[in-house]
Protein backbone atom coordinates (compact mmCIF):
# COMPACT_ATOMS: atom_id res chain seq x y z
CA UNK A 1 0.00 0.00 0.00
CA UNK A 2 1.33 3.37 -0.72
CA UNK A 3 2.27 5.53 2.56
CA UNK A 4 0.10 7.64 3.69
CA UNK A 5 0.67 10.63 6.16
CA UNK A 6 -1.13 10.55 9.47
CA UNK A 7 -4.42 13.40 9.83
CA UNK A 8 -5.51 14.11 13.31
CA UNK A 9 -9.03 16.49 13.48
CA UNK A 10 -8.42 20.13 14.83
CA UNK A 11 -9.37 18.95 18.91
CA UNK A 12 -6.31 15.88 19.14
CA UNK A 13 -4.41 16.34 21.93
CA UNK A 14 -0.60 17.40 21.84
CA UNK A 15 0.14 13.79 23.16
CA UNK A 16 -1.18 12.33 19.34
CA UNK A 17 0.23 14.79 17.36
CA UNK A 18 3.96 14.40 19.37
CA UNK A 19 3.35 10.58 19.12
CA UNK A 20 3.01 10.86 15.17
CA UNK A 21 5.64 13.26 14.88
CA UNK A 22 7.96 10.97 16.72
CA UNK A 23 6.99 7.53 14.84
CA UNK A 24 6.45 9.14 11.15
CA UNK A 25 8.32 12.62 11.45
CA UNK A 26 5.06 14.17 10.05
CA UNK A 27 1.44 14.46 10.82
CA UNK A 28 -1.54 16.68 9.38
CA UNK A 29 -4.00 18.59 11.47
CA UNK A 30 -7.39 19.21 9.70
CA UNK A 31 -9.34 22.14 9.88
CA UNK A 32 -7.43 24.22 12.08
CA UNK A 33 -8.29 27.49 10.62
CA UNK A 34 -11.56 28.98 10.43
CA UNK A 35 -12.94 31.42 7.65
CA UNK A 36 -12.15 34.58 8.85
CA UNK A 37 -7.94 33.67 9.87
CA UNK A 38 -8.20 32.11 6.18
CA UNK A 39 -9.22 35.35 4.12
CA UNK A 40 -6.80 37.44 6.71
CA UNK A 41 -3.94 35.76 5.53
CA UNK A 42 -4.83 35.54 2.12
CA UNK A 43 -5.87 39.32 2.20
CA UNK A 44 -2.23 40.14 3.32
CA UNK A 45 -0.63 37.81 1.08
CA UNK A 46 -2.95 38.81 -2.42
CA UNK A 47 -0.38 42.32 -2.91
CA UNK A 48 2.81 40.18 -2.46
CA UNK A 49 1.96 36.57 -4.55
CA UNK A 50 0.56 38.82 -7.48
CA UNK A 51 4.28 39.71 -8.13
CA UNK A 52 5.54 36.90 -10.31
CA UNK A 53 8.87 36.46 -9.12
CA UNK A 54 9.90 32.99 -9.39
CA UNK A 55 12.59 30.34 -7.83
CA UNK A 56 16.06 30.69 -9.94
CA UNK A 57 17.11 26.86 -9.89
CA UNK A 58 15.69 23.52 -9.05
CA UNK A 59 15.64 23.52 -5.84
CA UNK A 60 13.51 26.66 -5.48
CA UNK A 61 11.49 26.07 -8.25
CA UNK A 62 11.30 27.94 -11.58
CA UNK A 63 7.67 27.97 -11.39
CA UNK A 64 7.48 28.40 -7.39
CA UNK A 65 7.26 31.30 -5.80
CA UNK A 66 8.23 32.08 -2.65
CA UNK A 67 7.77 35.62 -0.85
CA UNK A 68 9.39 36.38 3.23
CA UNK A 69 9.24 38.72 5.84
CA UNK A 70 6.02 37.13 6.71
CA UNK A 71 6.31 38.46 10.27
CA UNK A 72 6.56 42.31 8.81
CA UNK A 73 4.79 42.12 6.03
CA UNK A 74 1.14 40.08 7.59
CA UNK A 75 -0.32 40.70 11.08
CA UNK A 76 -2.29 37.20 10.32
CA UNK A 77 1.34 35.86 9.65
CA UNK A 78 2.30 36.88 13.27
CA UNK A 79 -1.05 36.00 15.00
CA UNK A 80 -0.34 32.76 13.08
CA UNK A 81 3.53 32.10 13.81
CA UNK A 82 2.01 32.17 17.49
CA UNK A 83 -1.06 30.22 17.37
CA UNK A 84 -0.94 28.51 20.78
CA UNK A 85 -1.36 24.87 20.11
CA UNK A 86 1.66 24.88 17.33
CA UNK A 87 4.03 27.12 19.28
CA UNK A 88 2.94 24.30 22.26
CA UNK A 89 3.47 21.48 20.53
CA UNK A 90 6.62 22.92 18.84
CA UNK A 91 7.87 23.85 22.50
CA UNK A 92 7.52 20.38 23.69
CA UNK A 93 8.78 18.90 20.85
CA UNK A 94 11.94 20.38 20.82
CA UNK A 95 12.53 21.18 24.59
CA UNK A 96 15.27 18.29 24.79
CA UNK A 97 17.63 20.16 23.43
CA UNK A 98 16.85 23.80 24.42
CA UNK A 99 15.88 26.60 26.74
CA UNK A 100 13.22 28.09 24.16
CA UNK A 101 12.08 28.06 20.80
CA UNK A 102 12.53 31.05 17.90
CA UNK A 103 10.94 31.31 14.63
CA UNK A 104 13.57 30.26 12.06
CA UNK A 105 11.78 30.69 8.45
CA UNK A 106 8.71 32.42 7.02
CA UNK A 107 7.81 31.91 3.31
CA UNK A 108 4.56 31.88 1.57
CA UNK A 109 4.98 29.01 -0.95
CA UNK A 110 2.91 29.51 -4.46
CA UNK A 111 3.93 25.99 -6.89
CA UNK A 112 1.86 26.98 -10.15
CA UNK A 113 0.85 24.81 -12.72
CA UNK A 114 4.01 23.12 -14.76
CA UNK A 115 6.09 23.07 -11.73
CA UNK A 116 8.23 19.65 -11.41
CA UNK A 117 8.64 17.92 -8.14
CA UNK A 118 11.50 19.16 -5.84
CA UNK A 119 14.03 17.26 -5.00
CA UNK A 120 13.40 15.35 -1.67
CA UNK A 121 15.55 16.76 1.15
CA UNK A 122 15.95 17.11 4.89
CA UNK A 123 15.82 20.83 6.50
CA UNK A 124 18.40 20.02 8.62
CA UNK A 125 20.80 20.03 5.69
CA UNK A 126 20.72 23.76 5.98
CA UNK A 127 23.34 23.48 9.08
CA UNK A 128 25.59 21.99 6.28
CA UNK A 129 25.31 18.67 8.46
CA UNK A 130 27.14 19.87 11.26
CA UNK A 131 24.62 19.53 13.77
CA UNK A 132 24.50 15.77 14.99
CA UNK A 133 21.28 13.55 14.40
CA UNK A 134 20.78 12.96 18.58
CA UNK A 135 19.72 16.74 18.29
CA UNK A 136 16.61 16.69 16.18
CA UNK A 137 16.36 20.94 15.18
CA UNK A 138 12.96 21.55 13.63
CA UNK A 139 9.19 21.64 14.39
CA UNK A 140 7.83 23.05 10.64
CA UNK A 141 4.57 23.99 10.30
CA UNK A 142 3.18 24.25 6.58
CA UNK A 143 -0.71 25.97 7.03
CA UNK A 144 -2.33 24.98 3.63
CA UNK A 145 -4.27 28.28 2.47
CA UNK A 146 -5.43 26.89 -0.78
CA UNK A 147 -6.40 22.85 -1.15
CA UNK A 148 -3.45 20.53 -1.39
CA UNK A 149 -3.26 17.97 -3.91
CA UNK A 150 -1.29 15.57 -5.48
CA UNK A 151 -2.36 17.15 -8.59
CA UNK A 152 -1.50 20.88 -7.78
CA UNK A 153 1.68 20.24 -5.64
CA UNK A 154 0.96 18.43 -2.12
CA UNK A 155 4.15 18.25 -0.13
CA UNK A 156 6.00 15.06 -0.76
CA UNK A 157 6.90 13.29 2.40
CA UNK A 158 8.51 10.08 2.55
CA UNK A 159 7.06 9.02 6.39
CA UNK A 160 9.08 7.39 8.60
CA UNK A 161 12.64 8.54 7.09
CA UNK A 162 13.53 10.61 9.94
CA UNK A 163 14.54 7.26 11.35
CA UNK A 164 16.53 6.23 8.06
CA UNK A 165 20.46 5.97 7.32
CA UNK A 166 21.16 9.50 5.35
CA UNK A 167 21.78 7.39 1.79
CA UNK A 168 18.78 5.18 1.57
CA UNK A 169 16.42 6.64 -0.84
CA UNK A 170 12.36 5.96 -1.32
CA UNK A 171 10.87 3.25 -3.31
CA UNK A 172 8.11 5.73 -5.06
CA UNK A 173 5.34 3.86 -2.50
CA UNK A 174 7.18 5.18 0.57
CA UNK A 175 6.01 8.75 -0.83
CA UNK A 176 3.16 9.99 0.84
CA UNK A 177 1.24 13.44 -0.23
CA UNK A 178 -0.06 16.26 1.76
CA UNK A 179 -3.20 16.01 0.74
CA UNK A 180 -5.47 18.47 2.79
CA UNK A 181 -7.99 21.06 3.10
CA UNK A 182 -7.50 25.06 3.72
CA UNK A 183 -6.87 25.73 6.71
CA UNK A 184 -4.89 22.46 7.77
CA UNK A 185 -1.55 22.13 8.75
CA UNK A 186 1.46 19.65 8.10
CA UNK A 187 4.02 19.48 10.89
CA UNK A 188 7.21 17.60 10.22
CA UNK A 189 10.38 17.52 11.50
CA UNK A 190 13.88 18.78 10.28
CA UNK A 191 14.55 15.22 9.08
CA UNK A 192 11.89 13.52 7.27
CA UNK A 193 12.62 13.38 3.72
CA UNK A 194 10.10 16.11 1.84
CA UNK A 195 9.97 18.36 -1.18
CA UNK A 196 7.49 20.44 -2.87
CA UNK A 197 5.02 18.23 -5.19
CA UNK A 198 5.06 18.50 -8.72
CA UNK A 199 1.70 20.67 -10.26
CA UNK A 200 0.09 19.05 -13.19
CA UNK A 201 -3.16 21.19 -13.16
CA UNK A 202 -3.58 23.27 -15.48
CA UNK A 203 -4.99 26.40 -13.88
CA UNK A 204 -4.57 25.92 -9.68
CA UNK A 205 -1.57 27.04 -7.71
CA UNK A 206 -0.91 25.46 -4.98
CA UNK A 207 -0.46 27.88 -1.68
CA UNK A 208 1.01 27.34 1.68
CA UNK A 209 2.33 29.07 4.96
CA UNK A 210 5.66 27.87 6.09
CA UNK A 211 6.80 28.61 9.52
CA UNK A 212 9.40 26.97 10.85
CA UNK A 213 10.42 26.93 15.02
CA UNK A 214 14.16 25.68 15.83
CA UNK A 215 15.63 25.67 18.61
CA UNK A 216 16.78 29.25 20.60
CA UNK A 217 20.63 29.23 19.77
CA UNK A 218 20.56 27.79 16.47
CA UNK A 219 21.57 30.08 13.60
CA UNK A 220 17.92 31.38 11.95
CA UNK A 221 17.22 30.33 8.18
CA UNK A 222 15.81 33.38 7.63
CA UNK A 223 17.73 36.47 8.84
CA UNK A 224 14.62 37.85 11.62
CA UNK A 225 16.63 40.98 12.42
CA UNK A 226 17.23 41.98 8.87
CA UNK A 227 13.47 40.89 7.46
CA UNK A 228 11.81 42.65 10.66
CA UNK A 229 13.98 45.40 11.46
CA UNK A 230 13.72 47.44 14.79
CA UNK A 231 11.27 49.47 13.21
CA UNK A 232 8.96 47.00 12.12
CA UNK A 233 9.33 44.89 14.97
CA UNK A 234 7.94 47.96 17.48
CA UNK A 235 4.96 46.86 15.98
CA UNK A 236 4.58 43.48 17.41
CA UNK A 237 3.17 42.04 20.22
CA UNK A 238 6.34 41.60 23.15
CA UNK A 239 5.78 37.81 22.66
CA UNK A 240 6.25 37.45 19.04
CA UNK A 241 8.98 39.67 19.13
CA UNK A 242 10.83 37.47 21.72
CA UNK A 243 9.95 34.73 19.48
CA UNK A 244 11.39 36.11 16.33
CA UNK A 245 14.71 36.89 18.26
CA UNK A 246 14.76 40.34 20.10
CA UNK A 247 15.35 38.62 23.66
CA UNK A 248 17.86 36.98 25.13
CA UNK A 249 18.21 32.99 24.48
CA UNK A 250 20.59 32.33 27.85
CA UNK A 251 22.48 34.52 30.30
CA UNK A 252 24.39 36.14 27.64
CA UNK A 253 23.36 34.52 24.57
CA UNK A 254 21.96 37.43 22.08
CA UNK A 255 23.37 40.50 23.86
CA UNK A 256 23.66 43.54 22.03
CA UNK A 257 25.23 46.96 22.85
CA UNK A 258 24.28 50.23 21.07
CA UNK A 259 26.45 51.90 18.94
CA UNK A 260 24.93 55.27 18.56
CA UNK A 261 24.85 54.86 22.94
CA UNK A 262 27.30 57.23 24.09
CA UNK A 263 25.22 57.40 27.99
CA UNK A 264 26.18 53.54 28.68
CA UNK A 265 22.33 52.93 29.02
CA UNK A 266 22.61 50.11 26.27
CA UNK A 267 25.78 48.66 26.88
CA UNK A 268 25.35 44.64 26.39
CA UNK A 269 22.07 44.14 27.05
CA UNK A 270 19.18 42.00 26.17
CA UNK A 271 17.46 43.32 22.52
CA UNK A 272 14.31 44.06 24.73
CA UNK A 273 15.95 46.93 26.00
CA UNK A 274 15.25 48.36 22.21
CA UNK A 275 11.32 48.27 22.64
CA UNK A 276 9.77 50.20 26.61
CA UNK A 277 8.48 46.39 26.96
CA UNK A 278 10.71 43.63 28.70
CA UNK A 279 10.36 39.77 29.85
CA UNK A 280 14.13 40.21 31.21
CA UNK A 281 14.26 36.42 30.26
CA UNK A 282 18.23 35.18 31.15
CA UNK A 283 18.88 38.41 33.29
CA UNK A 284 19.67 36.48 36.20
CA UNK A 285 23.17 35.22 37.00
CA UNK A 286 23.65 31.19 36.58
CA UNK A 287 24.64 29.49 39.67
CA UNK A 288 27.81 28.28 39.96
CA UNK A 289 26.30 24.81 39.72
CA UNK A 290 24.26 25.84 36.59
CA UNK A 291 27.79 26.95 34.52
CA UNK A 292 28.68 23.79 35.38
CA UNK A 293 26.15 21.76 34.18
CA UNK A 294 25.13 23.84 30.96
CA UNK A 295 28.79 22.63 29.78
CA UNK A 296 29.07 19.47 27.70
CA UNK A 297 29.93 16.45 29.28
CA UNK A 298 33.41 14.63 28.06
CA UNK A 299 32.03 11.38 26.57
O1 LIG B 1 6.60 23.58 -1.11
C1 LIG B 1 6.65 22.55 -0.44
O2 LIG B 1 5.68 21.81 -0.29
C2 LIG B 1 7.93 22.14 0.24
C3 LIG B 1 9.08 23.09 0.00
C4 LIG B 1 10.30 22.69 0.76
O3 LIG B 1 10.38 21.69 1.37
C5 LIG B 1 11.47 23.58 0.77
O4 LIG B 1 11.55 24.52 -0.06
O5 LIG B 1 12.39 23.35 1.60
FE1 LIG C 1 12.10 21.61 2.71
Amino acid sequence: MTAQITHLPANTTQEELLRCMAEDGAVIIDDVLGSEQLEALEHDLAAFLKKEVYGRDAFTGFRTQRIGALIARSKACGELAMEPRMLDAARTYLAEHCDDVQLHFTSAVAIAPGESAQILHRDRGIWGGYVPRQIEPLFSTIWALTPFTRENGATQVVVGSHRWEKKRQPEPDEIAYAEMSPGSVLCYNGTVLHGGGANTTEHETRVGVFLHYTLSWLRQEENQYLSCPPEHAEHLSQELRALIGYAKGGYVLGFYSDPDDDSAQHESVSPENLFSQHRGDFDVLPTEEQLVSQSTPLS
